[in-house]
């Protein structure tokens, strides 16, 4: 049973998140689901793609499905993670990906919302990013989809707090294009996919790769590589990011703890630096 449904139509795909039992999750399978659309939709030369939800329910996305991830003592996000696999299908994907969100957004759902070209909201709408309440360390390409599009000032209250942005705010600060009224929201978002449509779809695809690349074109230094992961290491070997999946799991609310003694993965102590020290 597909998890998404998919839809084309005048050059404009739709790809509908549809397994609200799981709040669409976004697990592997659907994850699945939702590339293979992708793939059809590049196949068709797709002038526009509406990522969106079937259902017209209080959740857009809950997020990545917690039940895969790593339970302890293993990176939660890698490369290859099929979540970070999605974020750079839309980014890469030729033709502009407009999100239309009704309902709330979580954790990875909130990223990828970040990764898409244009949102278009309706006034249910909310967005959190919420890794702090599991204890779990963000990947730099993550950080930078909030960076490249939000004022670090923002991006910092939504990590630092994991609590929800509402949509007339959301508006304001730049996570969405456009707040409408939830019976306008369908109709608005179409109007604007069947305008990209009508446009050169040469020139959007060279448009969209070329503000991808510039906004991605960030200097990181082998340093200062090795030092982001190692702060992501001292995390995900931590106790935070193990208790904050057995609570979520068990349904109830993380107790983190002060932090202990750091010690590296074969448990000697260090020199007491929280994290590693800066190159
Ligand atoms: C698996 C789920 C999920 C789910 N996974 O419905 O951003 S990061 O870095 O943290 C990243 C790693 C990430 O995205 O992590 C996930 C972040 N997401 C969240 O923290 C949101 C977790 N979910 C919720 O807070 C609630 O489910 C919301 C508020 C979204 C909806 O609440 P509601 O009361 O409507 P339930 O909580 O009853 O969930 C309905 C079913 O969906 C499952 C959940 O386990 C339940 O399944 P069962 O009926 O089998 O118990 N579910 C919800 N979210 N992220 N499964």
């Amino acid at each position: 049973m597909p998890l998404v449904r998919t839809a084309f139509a005048d050059h404009i795909g739709t790809i509908a998140l549809d397994h609200y039992d799981k709040r669409n999750a976004l697990s592997r399978a659907l994850i699945a689901d939702v590339l293979a659309a992708f793939g059809a939709f590049r196949k068709k030369t797709a002038r526009a793609v509406v990522l969106r939800s079937a259902a017209n329910e209080k959740v857009w996305s809950s997020g990545h499905d917690v039940h895969e991830l790593p339970k302890a003592n293993v990176d939660p996000l890698p490369y290859g993670d099929p979540l970070e696999q999605l974020m750079r299908a839309v980014k890469t994907f030729p033709a502009p990906v407009i999100a239309m969100v009704h309902g709330s957004v979580w954790g990875g759902a909130c990223e990828l919302i970040m990764a898409c070209d244009i949102v278009i909201a309706d006034e249910t709408a909310s967005f959190a990013i919420t890794p702090a309440r599991l204890g779990l360390p963000y990947n730099a390409a993550g950080f930078l989809n909030f960076i490249s599009r939000l004022p670090l000032a923002v991006v910092k209250e939504m990590f630092f707090t994991a609590d929800p942005i509402g949509a007339e705010r959301a508006e304001r600060v730049g996570i969405v294009n456009m707040t409408v009224p939830a019976d306008a929201l369908e109709a608005r978002t179409y109007a604007m996919a069947r305008t990209v449509a009508q446009r050169s779809p040469a020139a959007i695809g060279a448009y969209k790769e070329a503000i991808r690349v510039l906004s991605e074109a960030v200097a990181v230094n082998p340093d200062t590589y090795e030092y982001l992961h190692g702060l992501r290491r001292a995390v995900y070997f931590g106790p935070d990011y193990q208790e904050g999946i057995q609570a979520f799991l068990e349904k109830r609310p993380p107790q983190f703890r002060r932090v202990r003694e750091p010690r590296d993965p074969l448990g000697q102590k260090r020199d007491g630096a929280r994290f590693p020290r800066i190159p």
